[in-house]
C-alpha cells in the first residue's frame, strides 16, 4: 500500500466519503456523498495532506495561502504552518461594516496566492473564489484541489490559464477503496455508471460575431468583415518576395479577413510595396496585421515599432506582441490593435501554464489588446486567433503543430484561424484560400451549436 492509499483509507475511516443514496443541493440523487470537514478532527491526516497538497505546487513562486471556506481552512492552514508561506482568509460574504473587505491578513498588491480547495465539481464557485481574491490585488496562479469529482471544473479552471492540481481524482477514490475492499463491485458499477452519466456536460456554444462585446475599433472591423464576408480566415502570407505577396493578396483578397504579413522577410521591402498593399486592402477590404512578436522593453519596442525600415506604425492595423516585458511595454503601440502571444503552436513552447495566466492578466488590463495568440480557450472579452491550422498535415520537421478548422473552433472557441502554407504553397492559393475559408465558416456555425 502506497502512502497516498493509506492516507485514503484512514480518511475514509474519519468518514470523508459515504455511500447509500443522497440528495444533493442540485436535486440529483447520488450514490455517494463527499465531506472533508472529518479530517479536521485527525491532525496526523491533516499534516498529510497539507504536505501532500504542497508537494502539487511549485512552492517558489508561492507567497500566499488562501483556504476556500470552509471545509479548506483548516488545510489551507495546516499547510501555512509546515511550509512557513503566510496565510490569508477570504470570507464568505462582506460582513457590511468596518473595512467591508473579502480577504482579511497581510498582502500586498500583486502577490501571487495559492488556493485551496476541498472538492471541486463543475468549477463555478472557485472561478467566483479566483475574480474575489484578484479583485484584492492578489494574483492567483496556482490552486490544489483534494478531491476532483470530474464534472469539468478542472477542465474549465485550465482553460483560464489556472494551474490547477487535484489529489484524487472521485474514480481513484472509488478504485482504491474497491482494492481495499471498502466497496463491493456492484457498488463501483452503480457509482461508476453515475458519474460517467452526470459527467456529461451541457454543451456550451460559442458567442456569434454579432453578439460580442469588442470594444476596440480594429476588433470591431475585424467582426464586421467576418459577418460581411462570411469568413474567419487570417491568411499568413509568408512569402519573400514583394510580387509573390501582391500577387497572392489580389488573388485571396476577397476570402479573408487579414493578410498577416512577417516584413522582415521580404527581400525587396519597400514603401512602395505598403503602397500597394494599402491600396489592396481598401479594394478587397481585409487588414494588414504585422506578426512582429515584439518582445523588448518598451522603448525598444517604440523604436521597432515607429523608425527604421518598416515604420509599422504609419500603415499596419494590427501586430503581435509578446507581454513577456509586462503591461507598460503596450502603450507605445498606442492605438494600432495588438494580438498579444499567450500561447504558442510549436512543440515544447514554453508558454506553460502558469505563464498563460499571467499573460491573460496582462490582455485583461491593456485596452489596445483586444486579441490574443492561444491553442485553448481563452475569455470572450478577447477574440481568440489561432494559428498551426492545416487540413492536409499535422505538422512540420521545425516544430509546427497543426490542427483542424474543426477542432480549434469547436474545442478551443477560435475566433479566426490563421492558415500559412496551407494557403500560398497550394497549386492554387485562390482555391486553397476559398477552402479554408469555408471549413473556417462552417466550424465556426458548428460552433454555435447550429
Ligand atoms: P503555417 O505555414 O500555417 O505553419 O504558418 C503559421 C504562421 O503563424 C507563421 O507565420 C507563424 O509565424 C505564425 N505563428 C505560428 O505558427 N504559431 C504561433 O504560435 C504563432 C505564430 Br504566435
Amino acid at each position: 500500500m502506497n502512502s497516498r492509499e493509506d492516507f485514503l483509507l484512514k480518511a475514509y475511516e474519519l468518514g470523508i466519503i459515504k455511500f447509500g443514496s443522497f440528495t444533493l443541493k442540485s436535486g440529483i440523487e447520488s450514490p455517494f456523498y463527499v465531506d472533508l470537514r472529518p479530517l479536521a478532527s485527525s491532525p496526523m491526516l491533516l499534516k498529510t495532506l497539507s504536505n501532500n497538497l504542497l508537494s502539487l505546487v511549485n512552492e517558489s513562486r508561492v507567497e500566499l495561502i488562501c483556504g476556500v471556506p470552509y471545509a479548506a481552512l483548516p488545510m489551507a492552514t495546516t499547510m501555512s504552518l509546515v511550509s512557513g508561506i503566510p496565510l490569508i482568509i477570504k470570507r464568505k460574504e462582506n460582513k457590511g461594516y468596518g473595512t467591508k473587505r473579502m480577504v482579511e491578513g497581510v498582502f500586498e498588491n500583486g502577490q501571487n496566492c495559492l488556493l485551496v480547495e476541498d472538492v471541486i465539481t463543475s468549477g463555478k464557485s472557485l472561478v467566483e473564489t479566483i475574480d474575489e481574491v484578484e479583485k484584492e490585488g492578489l494574483e492567483v496562479t496556482d490552486i490544489v484541489v483534494v478531491l476532483d469529482r470530474e464534472q469539468g471544473g478542472i477542465e474549465k479552471l485550465k482553460e483560464k490559464g489556472y494551474n490547477v492540481q487535484a489529489l484524487f481524482t472521485i474514480n481513484e477514490v472509488i478504485e482504491i477503496l474497491h482494492k481495499y475492499h471498502r466497496l463491493e463491485a456492484d457498488d463501483v458499477k452503480r457509482i461508476k455508471s453515475f458519474l460517467q452519466d452526470s459527467a456529461q456536460p451541457a454543451p456550451t456554444f460559442k458567442t456569434a460575431y454579432e453578439d460580442r462585446d469588442i470594444q476596440h475599433p480594429v476588433g470591431k472591423r475585424m467582426l464586421d468583415i467576418a459577418l460581411r464576408k462570411e469568413s474567419n480566415l487570417i491568411a499568413s502570407a509568408d512569402v519573400v518576395s514583394s510580387r509573390e505577396l501582391v500577387d497572392l493578396a489580389e488573388k485571396i483578397g476577397d476570402k479573408i479577413v487579414a493578410l498577416k504579413l512577417h516584413s522582415d522577410i521580404i527581400t525587396d521591402f519597400d514603401m512602395q510595396l505598403v503602397a500597394e498593399l494599402k491600396v489592396l486592402a481598401r479594394k478587397h477590404n481585409f487588414l494588414l496585421f504585422e506578426d512582429r512578436k515584439f518582445a523588448d522593453i518598451g522603448n525598444t519596442q517604440e523604436l521597432q515599432f515607429k523608425k527604421g525600415v518598416y515604420r509599422f506604425a504609419e500603415w499596419v492595423d494590427m501586430v503581435t506582441a509578446h507581454p513577456i516585458a509586462g503591461e507598460k511595454s503596450f502603450d507605445v503601440f498606442e492605438n494600432t490593435g495588438v494580438a498579444a502571444i499567450i500561447e504558442m503552436s510549436s512543440k515544447g513552447t514554453l508558454t506553460d501554464n502558469n505563464y498563460i495566466a499571467q499573460a491573460l492578466n496582462v490582455a485583461d488590463r491593456c485596452a489596445n489588446i483586444f486579441s490574443v495568440v492561444a491553442q485553448r480557450r481563452v475569455p470572450e472579452s478577447l477574440l481568440l486567433l489561432t494559428p498551426g491550422v492545416n487540413m492536409d498535415s499535422t505538422g512540420d520537421s521545425k516544430g509546427q503543430q497543426y490542427n483542424t478548422p474543426e477542432k480549434v473552433f469547436n474545442e478551443y472557441h477560435t475566433d479566426f484561424i490563421i492558415v500559412g502554407r496551407g494557403i500560398y504553397q497550394a497549386n492554387d492559393a485562390a482555391e486553397a484560400a476559398e477552402k479554408y475559408c469555408k471549413a473556417g465558416w462552417e466550424a465556426y456555425l458548428r460552433s454555435l451549436g447550429k
